[in-house]
């Protein structure tokens, strides 16, 4: 066996820093983008996308549905997570093990050992919809890490700080951009700037985006 002394160290996929706790791994899901759009689709086929109520009595731009032990929605009574689909009343789909084996090596890979993601959130984006700032903390451990993975129609993320009135910066996210956010940057405001049309051959004229959490304990 014959040793390259000139081989590159080990590097491993692409890691981009964002702020303390948050990373991009750019391009990170684009192997198994087509097992977890399949995975989207059978997830759907059993609780379909639908658009919800803020308690505000706003309609949601972005379509949604969950797999996994438990569903975020959204109504006139609040947010909150729950394990069956207020439309069909039974348990949320199973979360499919490509999404939650994707989940944990992304967590890993962004210095997040054991994450094992409970609640999957499906994003469904056409052109027009968007999503405004806000904080995610209806979840019980704030220590547990957020993965969010890009697919379809690229788009422009907000990520701002603590305090809403932190001006949020632009970036970019595409297709197969995976996202870890947790330590000091686990609250942080974001949001979505809205979609523009366009049409991807992974997706057409969409993009998903699923958002995994811990919810419970
Ligand atoms: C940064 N979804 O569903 S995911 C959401 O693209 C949500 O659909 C957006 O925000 C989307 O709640 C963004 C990226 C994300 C998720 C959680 C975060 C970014 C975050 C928590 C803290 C900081
Ligand atoms: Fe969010």
């Amino acid at each position: 066996m014959q040793h390259d002394l000139f081989a590159a160290p080990a590097s491993g996929p692409e890691r981009l820093p964002l702020a303390d706790g948050a990373v991009v791994l750019p391009a990170y899901a684009c192997g198994v983008a087509d097992q977890l759009l399949a995975a989207i689709d059978s997830v759907v086929a059993q609780a379909p996308l639908r658009r919800m109520v803020t308690p505000g009595g706003q309609t949601m731009s972005a379509q949604m549905s969950n797999c996994g032990a438990l569903g975020w929605v959204t109504d006139r009574a609040g947010y909150r997570y729950q394990a069956t689909d207020p439309v069909s009343g039974r348990p949320w789909p199973a979360m499919p093990v490509a999404i939650a084996r994707l989940a944990t090596q992304a967590a890993a890979l962004a210095g997040f050992a054991d994450f094992f993601p409970d609640a999957c959130l499906i994003n469904r984006y056409q052109p027009g919809a968007r999503m405004g700032l806000h904080q995610d903390r209806d979840e019980q451990d704030l220590s547990q890490p957020i993965v969010s993975v890009s697919l379809g129609l690229p788009m422009v993320f907000q990520f701002g700080g603590l305090k809403r009135s932190e001006r949020p910066r632009r970036v970019p996210l595409n297709h197969g951009d995976v996202v870890v956010w947790g330590g000091p940057s686990r609250l942080r405001y974001h949001g979505v700037l809205t979609l523009k049309p366009g049409t991807h051959p992974a997706t057409g004229d969409c993009r998903y985006n699923l958002t995994l959490r811990r919810a419970g304990r």
